[in-house]
Formats: structure tokens, sequence, C-alpha cells
């Protein structure tokens, strides 16, 4: 290999010579005319901006800062301009913003319904359920979990006032959840019958429209409410993927909660396809969450691959909706599998584990190899969330005698 190569390998994404233009990151199905423009971390978006403005003449050209750290600006213009805009000092990438998908499905697209069986599954190592769907410790309490969805239906009888509306990516919105989705991922992390982590309190970061539509760039205003506002001990769960394009500005964002000491637990996404291809599936910091079916199979709409870190029921869930008080439905996908690992972390940050331990920890104690069916590359591992000691099965010996306490 020629010294050149090496040079060329080791200092690869980063513009090490001046003048180079910036990398650009198309979206197989753009918005046409508007991007995500990435800063270098230390330029002044102020100053970017005037840039900006200069090389594109000005006209009906907005930009805005959607995330202060690390920068990103959005702004829209002609794609012809593209070459010029790589070229400006300070710029690290452009991307495409395009919409990015809620990761569920209704009941009206799925399978029968099936009992529940969800919470019953993550508290033992193998089937058949025993009726038991009860967690050790103390709920989550004192856990901030902030959701990136659709709201949350304020005052759902789930929620017993723990949930809060925190933010809108209208300006002017109410946070309130329109399309259901956001409440039913909450009662699923946090709801008092539906709900993994029972005493957490649930945060409202409303990123989609009624209709289940969002961006890119909203999810960014969101991820920059939190960086900002959050309180810790913090989880942040996105129920949302990109496209297949994937998206440096959402991986981005995951660090930066992450290096702010959140937990962040991503949906593989439900598309069938390799969960390593969308964001923020494929950051390395975040949890990934692929979707079990009952009897421990990959649920079919589930995407799967080495960027998976664990897999959680995710078919056919019961929880909470958003029409009234004491609604529910029944939703299958990865934003619901999702649900039960935020549960799952809060469970850990409320027993005082440190955030940067709690990703291995659940790998960890996570039930290994015992998944079914074609695995595609991703890791068998279930999630896994101890009993009550209490309600630790109990056996009786061959000959009788003494009973001991199996562990599950
Ligand atoms: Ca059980």
């Amino acid at each position: 290999m020629s010294y050149k190569l090496i040079f060329i390998f080791l200092f690869s994404g980063v513009r090490f010579i001046q003048g180079d233009p910036a990398p650009y990151y198309p979206s197989p199905f753009p918005i046409d005319g508007l991007f995500l423009i990435g800063a270098e971390a230390d330029q002044d978006l102020e100053e970017l901006k005037k840039s900006l403005l200069l090389e594109l003449g000005g006209a009906n050209i907005k930009i805005s800062r959607i995330l202060e750290a690390p920068p990103v600006l959005l702004a829209n213009f002609d794609k012809k301009y593209m070459d010029k805009v790589l070229n400006i000092p300070g710029v690290a990438y452009v991307e495409d913003d395009a919409a990015v998908e809620l990761q569920a499905g209704g009941k009206k697209f799925e399978e029968p319904v099936l009992p529940e069986w969800n919470l019953d599954r993550i508290n033992q190592r193998t089937l058949p359920l025993d009726g038991n769907a009860d967690y050790a410790g103390n709920g989550g309490k004192d856990v901030h979990i902030y959701l990136l969805d659709t709201g949350i239906y304020k005052g759902h009888e789930e929620f017993q006032g723990k949930e809060i509306i925190s933010f809108d990516f209208k300006a002017g919105g109410n946070g309130i959840d329109c399309n259901g989705h956001g409440t039913h991922v909450a009662a699923i992390a946090v709801g008092k019958k539906y709900g993994v982590a029972k005493n957490a309190t649930v945060h409202g970061v409303k990123i989609c429209g009624c209709r289940g539509h969002s961006t890119k760039g909203h999810v960014t205003k969101g991820i920059n409410w939190i960086t900002r506002k959050r309180r810790l001990p913090c989880v942040v769960q996105f129920g949302i993927a990109s496209d297949e394009g994937g998206s440096p500005t959402l991986d981005n964002g995951v660090k930066e909660l992450t290096d702010l000491d959140c937990v962040v637990v991503a949906p593989a996404g439900n598309n069938g396809n390799d969960s390593c291809l969308v964001s923020p599936a494929r950051s390395q910091e975040a949890i990934t969450v692929g979707a079990l079916a009952k009897f421990d199979y990959i649920h079919h709409n589930s995407n799967w691959g080495k960027c998976i870190d664990i897999f959680a029921p995710g078919q056919s869930i019961m929880s909470a909706w958003y029409i009234s008080t004491y609604d529910n439905d029944t939703l299958s996908g990865t934003s619901m599998s999702a649900g039960h690992v935020t549960g799952a972390v809060a469970l850990k940050l409320s027993s005082g584990m440190k955030a940067d331990k709690v990703k291995a920890k659940l790998i960890k104690e996570s039930t290994k190899s015992k998944m079914h069916g074609r695995l595609n590359g991703s890791p068998s591992r279930m999630l896994y969330v101890k009993p009550p000691q209490d309600k630790v099965k109990s056996k009786p010996k061959a000959h009788g005698g003494n009973v001991k306490k199996e562990e599950l």
C-alpha cells in the first residue's frame, strides 16, 4: 500500500485540505430544495448564515438554526447552488431534508390481535408464559423519559399525571397527541397497566403532525430542545426512522444526547430490511431495538442485522390510545419494541446505574441464543427484566424436601 493511500484512509471523512468540498448526503426521497447544513464544531452559525446568503444571493432564502451542538442549519435553496454551498468554509456536510416515518402499524394492517403477552414475556427467560408481568425495583422513579414522537394524550388514566407536554415542533402548538402513536409508546414505557417503568415521568416531544408526517428537520428541532432542557436521569426514545439514505444529523444528534448523559433508544425500523441503512437505528451510541413476535421469532416487518442491539416484543401490543381517557388499541412495530427497552432503561437508571453503563448491562442481561427462525445477522438477544424476588419461580426438589428458588 502506498503512503498516499494510507494517508487517505487515515483522514477519510475529514476535510484535511483547505478548499476541499464538504460531502453531500442525498436522500432517495428528498424534499426538493430543503437541506440540512452541518457546520464544523467551532463554526459561528451567524457567520455561516451570512456566508450562505452571500453565496446564494439572499433572495427567498430562509435559514434557521435547528441544532446548536453539533451546529446544524436548515436552509432552502436551489440544488444548482450545491457546489457553492459545499465549498463554503465552515460547512462540514450537507444532507437532503426528507420525511421520516413512524415505526408502527395499526391492527387493521396486522395479524389477529393476540392476548396480552409482552409484559409477561420479558421477565422470564423461556416460554411458556407464567402469567407474571411484574418487575423488580421502584418502577423508574425520578427518571425522565423524552419521546420524540407524535406527542402525548394528556390525561389518559395510564399516566396517572406523570406525563408532561414538553415541546411542539409547530410554533404555538399545544404538543397534544392527535395521532395516537406517541401515546401508545408512552404507555408501554410508563403506563400503570401497560408499562414497564410505572413510576417514571414521560415528556412528549412532538415532532409529528396528526397524520404522522415528520421530517429530519422537525426531529432535529426536538433533539435540540432536549439537549437544552433535559432533566437527569434521562432516556430519549425516537419513534421514527429515516429513509434508507440515513442521516448524519440524526446520528450526530444521538451522540450529542449520549454525551449529555441521556440513554438513547431507537427503533430498528419496520421495512423488513437492514437496520444499518436507517438513522438513528444505525447509530453506534443508541440502543437499537428490533421487533420480537410471539414465540420468539423476528416480527416479519422488523428490520434486522448487526446494528440491532436487542429484541423486545413488537407484535400485537395493547397500550393506551389517544381518543379518550380510558381508550386502548393494539399496534405492532419496532417503536413498540423500543418502548419496552425505554422502560427497562428507566428501571436501571432509577436503581442508580450510570447512563453510560446501561446499554452494556441490558445486553449482558439479555436472554441469548433462544430466538427462532432466520436472524439475518441480527444478534439473538431478547430483553430481560428481572421479576421481583417474591415472584421468582419456586420448584420443589424431585424427592420433596426444601423448596429451591430458581433464578429465571
Ligand atoms: Ca412472565
